[in-house]
């Protein structure tokens, strides 16, 4: 545009504005090009006279200003439908609020169907087998924009280790997930693929520059940087009022107040970034989501794609039985008298009250088998590229949101603070037709879902019997996980101990540990174990970092690590004993420690081990 038609347009939005209730807005014009006018000029349209009533002449605190609409532009351009939609949205729900309008109004719960899988079984083996064939069709999305407020940790969560035996970290167990069960996809289809598996890493500002260098500074955990692309969520502003108006920061009157908006933005992401459609045109078929900190997820993930594959499920959600009130969503099926029909996350603190207010008098209660009949959503969901494209082109992605302000009394007509909207990724659902296939996949608790969320302060204060979902229970689950495997397999395996760290009595397993290049499905793990005589006591540690290490008629009562690149071929039998290593309580408070240690309450103490490393290929065995 030439300067004099900038000149005209910003004078025909001068006087539009000249009228305008916002005089201080009036004597800045001048500083502002046509686009800022614009904006501007869309703030006092949607009732926000008040962001400019401080606005000091022109000529003082200029930039300020400046940036206050650079500001204003980036949360107009980040929301689908921009500003106007959003205050729009915002007045309807916070009205729906006030007047305690449930969303699920009319909507009756029944308790859908799924597939319930059982560890081990044919039919899980069955699954597995068809999932790791679809592994090559899949493309991982990982939702790590929270910053994991709850659990008080000061670094990203996919930077922690997930077990302190190793030390490995969220995001490197991860990638070598995905990229060995894309291998093993493509040798079970005799090596026909030709593309890498994709993973969508979803950051905040919050998250975001040290999740890169968390890549960077590692090679990318063996990915291909050009597999790995990260998308950055903007935050949404924060609302003052009823009448949606912005928050302005306390501390800067030039700055809108933002919070974040929820995982639930990872769609309209995924479909502004231009991937879902290169994914389809490369033949990619499903796409899976993750959360940030859930260490035995990759133990399920190959069942339930061939869940997903298996019965065509649009959409499939990972879920666990759930203790009744547990402090997880429940997945519900909701049917409306108008006809209309969906399966659905139901919140812990909604599916209570739903249930009361339609017949069922005691609300959310355990069933015989001891769980609420309603199973618990561990947020993990594959959907099926396709109809997902379908259905993302006529919402561009926008999911159904909610607010949930925290009034000052019971006239609900002031907040205690500002307040925003949020959406959640598994809300995705909701705009689905009737006729759309979503399902679910149940596993059991021990196999699939250990989240760290919760700090060792909250978590000790958890009802007895439900889980603490704490760093103490995140990587004591690892090992009662790998443990469990084990004993299904063959191995002797001792009873747990249990122990109390951080204030929370926990089952205390043999620590067994291994990369996922030795096993990445239960298949891999029943090719890797033979013979009747394999036994690993309480005190013991095994950690196994190769790809074709066979056990046969093993007793270890203490430590073993092993080593071994691809091509040597291990064959461990016979007895090793040691000291071994130790776990030894911490104390939380104790700052002299590191943070990844006293939120769990315990360390690792390296007594004695037996360590053995083959670097060279050729045929070994261990054998003491
Ligand atoms: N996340 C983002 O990427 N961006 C955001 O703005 C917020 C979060 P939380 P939440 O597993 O038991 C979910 O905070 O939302 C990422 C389900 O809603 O850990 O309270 C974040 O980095 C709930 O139904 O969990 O609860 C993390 O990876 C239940 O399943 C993920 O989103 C619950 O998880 C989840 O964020 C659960």
């Amino acid at each position: 545009m030439t300067p004099s038609v900038i000149d005209k347009l910003a004078n025909v939005q001068i006087n539009e504005l000249a009228t305008s209730s916002s005089p201080n807005l009036q004597k800045n014009l001048s500083i502002l090009s046509p686009d800022q006018i614009e904006l501007a000029k869309m703030l006092l349209e949607m009732g926000q006279d008040h962001l400019f009533e401080n606005w000091r002449d022109p000529g003082v605190e200029d930039n300020e200003k400046i940036a206050f609409l650079d500001q204003v532009a980036l949360l107009n351009s980040s929301y689908p439908g921009g500003l106007t939609s959003y205050i729009k949205t915002a007045r309807e729900l916070l009205a729906d609020s006030k007047a305690g309008k449930n969303p699920f109004d009319g909507f009756k719960p029944s308790v859908p169907s799924g597939e319930n899988l059982t560890f081990g079984d044919d039919n899980f083996i069955k699954y597995e087998e068809t999932g790791v064939e679809q592994v090559q069709k899949a493309v991982f999305v990982l939702v790590a924009g929270g910053l994991g407020e709850r659990l008080g940790y000061n670094g990203i969560k996919v930077a922690l280790p997930l077990e302190m035996t190793t030390g490995t970290c969220f995001l490197q167990h991860y990638i070598e997930s995905i990229l060995c069960l894309a291998e093993a996809s493509c040798k079970q289809t005799q090596g026909e693929c030709r593309r890498d598996v994709p993973l969508v890493i979803m950051t905040s500002d919050d998250t975001h520059a040290r999740t890169l260098q968390l890549l960077e500074s590692n090679a990318y955990f063996g990915m291909k940087p050009t597999q790995v692309k990260l998308l950055k969520q903007e935050k949404v502003a924060c609302l003052a009022d009823n009448d949606a108006r912005l928050a302005l920061d306390p501390n800067n009157m030039y700055r809108i107040q933002t919070k974040p908006h929820g995982h639930g933005d990872v769609h309209s992401l995924l479909y502004s970034s231009g991937l879902l459609k290169e994914w389809k045109d490369a033949g990619f078929r499903w796409v899976t989501f993750f959360q940030d900190t859930n260490g035995l997820l990759f133990k399920v993930i190959p069942a339930a794609l061939g869940v997903s594959a298996t019965k065509n499920y649009h959409v499939n959600s990972l879920a666990v039985p759930r203790k009744a009130k547990e402090a997880i969503g429940g997945i519900t099926r909701l049917t409306h008298a108008d006809g209309r029909e969906m399966v659905i996350n139901v919140e812990y603190n909604q599916l209570d009250p739903l249930l009361r207010a339609t017949g069922h008098p005691d609300g959310d209660v355990n069933c015989e088998t001891g769980y609420s009949p309603y199973p618990g959503n561990i947020n993990q969901l594959i959907l099926e590229l396709g109809p997902y494209i379908d259905e993302l082109s006529k919402t561009g992605g926008a999911i159904k949101e909610f607010v949930n302000p925290k009034y000052k009394d019971s006239t609900k007509t002031a907040f205690k603070s500002s307040t925003r909207l949020e959406c959640m990724m598994q809300d995705y659902p909701k705009t689905l037709p009737p006729s759309a296939r979503v399902g679910f996949t149940v596993t059991d608790p021990w196999l699939a879902y250990a989240p760290v969320k919760n700090n060792p302060d909250d978590a000790a204060k958890v009802p007895k019997g439900n889980p603490y979902h704490s760093a103490t229970s995140g990587e004591t689950a690892i090992y009662r996980c790998n443990s469990m495997i084990l004993r299904k397999a063959g191995v002797k395996i001792d009873d747990p101990v249990s122990e109390v760290f951080n204030g929370q009595e926990v089952e205390v397993w043999s620590r067994v540990v291994w990369k996922p290049k030795w096993a990445a499905t239960y298949a891999d793990v029943k090719r890797k174990v033979s013979g009747n005589n394999n036994y690993i006591s309480q005190k013991s540690t095994l950690v196994i970092n190769g790809r074709d290490v066979h056990i046969e008629d093993f007793s270890l009562d203490g430590t073993l690590v092993i080593d071994s690149v691809d091509d040597a071929e291990v064959k461990v039998g016979g007895l090793v004993q040691n000291n071994g290593w130790t776990i030894e309580s911490v104390d939380k408070d104790d700052t002299t420690l590191p943070e990844e240690v006293r939120i769990r309450g315990f360390k690792i103490n390296k007594v004695e081990q037996l360590e053995k490393c083959y670097s060279k290929p050729g045929k070994y065995s261990l054998n003491p």
